[in-house]
């Protein structure tokens, strides 16, 4: 099994949380792929998506599959000026590929804010570490196990 998916594995028996991650034979690579893989509707897609600052730190917005981050929402909520993190940061900070990054489970976990958009769902889907594993997973429970700020940070939120 990869370590990827083993880190995300054990961050949610760790949390006590009984989820199963399912593995899916076509690519959930894009929030796209893991809509239908998932047979589920895009904004209930979690992505993973990282922002750095000018300070070099790492920020993590989830946000739900059909909403775009708005950069200068996402900057007044971090603080600082944020750029698109490039793919060998995130890979080096979290552990995760792009495309398999996951909300939980990273080497250095970010601060992050969930987008007010998956709040609405029973039930959401989020990658489990590669692009061919994802999990279900309520809300709720994905906020509390990550501790992650809800607040509006998309495009005409
Ligand atoms: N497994 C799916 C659904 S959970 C997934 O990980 N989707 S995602 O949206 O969270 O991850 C893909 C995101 O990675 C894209 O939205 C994009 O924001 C980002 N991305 C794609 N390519 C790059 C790249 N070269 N550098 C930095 N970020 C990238």
């Amino acid at each position: 099994m990869s370590k990827s998916l083993k880190r995300v594995e054990n961050a949610l028996s760790a949390a006590g949380v009984s989820v199963q991650i399912v593995e899916t034979p076509a690519s959930t690579r894009t929030a796209a792929e893991a809509a239908a893989a998932a047979g589920v509707a895009l904004d209930q897609i979690v992505k993973s998506i990282l922002f750095q600052g000018q300070s070099g730190a790492l920020y993590l917005f989830l946000t739900a599959g059909g909403q775009q981050v708005d950069l200068t929402k996402a900057t007044a909520l971090a603080g600082e000026k944020l750029l698109r993190a490039e793919a060998d940061v995130v890979r080096k900070v979290t552990g995760f590929a792009i495309g398999g990054v996951a909300p939980l489970g990273h080497l250095s976990p970010p601060p992050l804010w969930m987008d007010p958009h998956l709040m609405g769902f029973d039930q959401v889907w989020a990658a489990a570490g590669t692009p061919h594993h994802i999990f279900a997973i309520a809300p709720a429970t994905l906020q509390s196990l990550t501790k992650a700020v809800v607040a509006p940070f998309t495009i005409s939120a």
